[in-house]
């Protein structure tokens, strides 16, 4: 499955891609130029992640880099909340392109072991996602520095590419049994 992790610059995407991949944490983080692509596996299910930079500069690709995606996952500091209406704006203007409509949303809360950080229901309605309507949208409260919630997180992202690959799977079944059922419906003919 493919995944695009955006959010704003200093949000903790890279950060959340290291902890996902191999638990580490580090306090001294580069900010992202453009982006990053990091294959995680997870069980039997190998997750390709396009980790983008959050500067004004980069967001203008976004949209490019999710266009192909299973999910995208929105990444806000939840500790931050001077930049937490442009968070809000930038999603909604990405979420209204028509070449995303209906790919799953999953928002993530972070940095909630810092003083002052929003709960789950205040980042919700300052986000505004009950507004989003045409797709399914989960949200969950993370801290990459303590690794609290990052287990659901993986458990989220491993449940959307089992959806994916399944309906895949009964695609291609269905493919198979039409084809053969019409090549012995032309030789019953
Ligand atoms: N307290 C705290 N700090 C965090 C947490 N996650 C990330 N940070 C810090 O936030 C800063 C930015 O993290 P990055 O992962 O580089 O953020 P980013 O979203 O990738 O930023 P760009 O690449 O510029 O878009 C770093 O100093 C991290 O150590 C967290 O859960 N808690
Ligand atoms: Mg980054």
């Amino acid at each position: 499955m493919e995944l695009s992790l955006i959010g704003l610059q200093n949000a903790g995407k890279t950060s959340l891609v290291n902890v996902v991949a191999t638990g580490g944490y580090s306090e001294d983080m580069i900010p992202t130029v453009g982006f990053n692509m990091r294959k995680v596996t997870k069980g039997n299910v190998t997750i390709k992640l396009w980790d983008l930079g959050g500067q004004p500069r980069f967001r203008s690709m976004w949209e490019q880099y999710c266009r192909a995606v299973s999910a995208i996952v929105y990444v806000v500091d939840a500790a931050d909340s001077d930049n937490l209406s442009i968070s809000k704006s930038e999603l909604h203007d990405l979420l209204s392109k028509p070449s995303l409509n209906g790919i799953p949303l999953l928002v993530l809360g972070n940095k909630i072991d810092k003083p002052g950080a929003l709960s789950k229901q205040s980042l919700t309605d300052q986000m505004d996602l009950k507004a989003i309507s045409d797709r399914e949208v989960c949200c969950f409260m993370i801290s990459c520095k303590n690794s609290t919630n990052i287990d659901s997180v993986i458990d989220w992202l491993v449940k959307h590419s089992k959806s994916k690959s399944y309906e895949s799977s009964s695609f291609f079944s269905i493919f198979v049994f039409c084809f053969f059922f019409f090549v012995d419906f032309c030789v019953i003919i």
